[in-house]
């Protein structure tokens, strides 16, 4: 698809616009980017921080407010169809998977947020058509870039705005409408991001550091060509990982109270001691070391990956910030080690990818999103960057017979800008 010039969309899609919405045009562009995450993988949900950073590719959404409530949305590929409903506080889905709750998610979130002052006639519904530069169920968030594109557009037609991290905030809470219970990361960077940066995000509150990218540090983005699903077996698989933490944490945290060490130290009255305070006021080899006496099994493997992972965090972000790319590197490959062995949400082809990269010469490299399939992000010096793409595409590519232009599955990530929305 050819990139929106000026903030217009593209003239196929103003003409799709016309012909689904009775020859009228769009009054708005809504976009909102997907994001790599360098590192801090499944710590979100667990309060812990991630340092992702926005793509060049985005969801838009071109649209023009309606009179009534009614959602009235087509989608620039016509494989995904039209999608009704009328915006409200109870939104009822349609079945798992299917596209149009991303966009009744962020609806019927901002629907109960301004209930109290939008008065009995409620929010303003619109006319729409979403297209994308971003692949689908490829772990770069496609579906909050969507959902962050569409809150935006409702926010716009209502003449209604909100402060971006209290937005981000409610975007993510609104994403479990879809039935995923994930973190905020993805709905931060989206809504948050500065050109040239990346961000340490940090949970509960929301926060963002922003960090600049240093010019000489090329990250890429390569697609496994396997989807990562966020419905039916991968988001089982996603939300039960939520669960295992939560069930490690409370073992651990069960230990603590009673222990020597600790002091039965567990936070002020009221608080409830979460990874983050866990990581604040033990070192990390004494928290494996106590994780490693106390859980077994699965929960001693999740327990172990979110607190080293956490640990990652903010040593990546000290190398990004002194411009210490071998560092950076090698804790990339330390995360993906992790998320293989102790997460478990590796797949042959991510590990395939990373085992290529790293042989073609990257300073690191690891997988990015929730797994299962995705992508992997890989970083290299400019120098070196020749080397690890043709051992990508003749190592991995050509034998899956994907040839010629491939900048869909493999491209150099730059850090973009966060959503935006603009009138034509
Ligand atoms: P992906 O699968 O890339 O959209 C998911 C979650 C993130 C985070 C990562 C794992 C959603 C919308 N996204 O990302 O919050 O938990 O997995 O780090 O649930």
């Amino acid at each position: 698809m050819e990139p929106a010039k000026s903030g217009r969309g593209p003239p196929d899609l103003l003409e799709a616009f016309r012909v689904a919405h009775e020859g009228k045009g769009p009054t708005h562009l809504s976009r909102a980017p997907g994001r790599v995450n360098l590192i801090g993988e499944h710590t979100d949900y667990n309060g812990l921080p991630v340092l992702p950073m926005a793509l060049q590719q985005e969801i838009r959404i071109l649209f023009s407010p309606r009179g009534d409530r009614e959602i009235r949305v087509v989608n620039g590929e016509r494989e995904f169809g039209l999608r009704e409903f009328s915006i409200s506080e109870n939104i009822p889905p349609d079945p798992s998977g299917d596209w149009a709750n991303y966009l009744k998610a962020p609806c019927q979130a901002l629907a109960r947020e301004f209930v109290a002052t939008q008065g009995p006639s409620g929010l303003r519904g619109l006319n729409a058509l979403v297209s994308s530069t971003l692949p689908v169920a490829s772990g770069l968030s496609s579906s909050s870039a969507l959902v962050i594109a569409m809150g935006q557009a409702v926010l716009k037609a209502n003449d209604l705005t909100l402060p971006t991290l209290e937005f981000a905030d409610a975007m993510a809470r609104a994403e479990r409408y879809t039935g995923t219970q994930g973190g905020g990361m993805d709905q931060a960077i989206s809504a948050g991001a500065r050109e040239g940066h990346a961000a340490r995000i940090e949970f509960d509150p929301l926060r963002i550091f922003e960090i600049p990218v240093p010019s000489d540090w090329c990250f890429v983005v390569a697609h496994t060509l396997v989807r990562a699903e966020k419905s039916g077996r991968a988001q089982e698989a996603y939300n039960q990982r939520t669960r295992e933490c939560r069930e490690a944490l409370e073992i651990v945290r069960g230990v603590l109270a009673d222990s020597e060490l600790f002091k039965g130290d567990t936070g002020s009255p009221g608080e409830v001691m979460g990874y983050s305070r866990l990581l604040e006021s033990i070192c990390i080899q004494e928290l494996v070391e106590l994780g490693e006496a106390h859980l077994k099994g699965v929960l001693l493997k999740r327990f172990r990956h979110v607190v080293t992972e956490g640990t990652r965090v903010y040593d990546a972000e000290q190398a990004l910030r002194r411009g210490d790319r071998l560092t950076f590197g090698l804790l990339m490959n330390a995360s993906h080690e992790s998320l293989r062995n102790d997460y478990e949400v590796s797949s042959p082809e991510l590990d395939a990818l990373v085992a290529l990269a790293l042989e073609g010469g990257a300073t690191g490299a690891r997988l990015t999103g929730a797994g299962f399939g995705g992508c992997a992000v890989i970083l290299s010096a400019p120098e070196r960057l020749k080397g690890v793409l043709t051992a990508l595409r003749e190592g991995y590519y050509r034998n899956r017979n994907v040839s010629g232009p491939m900048e869909e599955v493999l491209f150099v990530a730059q850090a973009s800008e966060g959503a935006t929305v603009t009138k034509l």
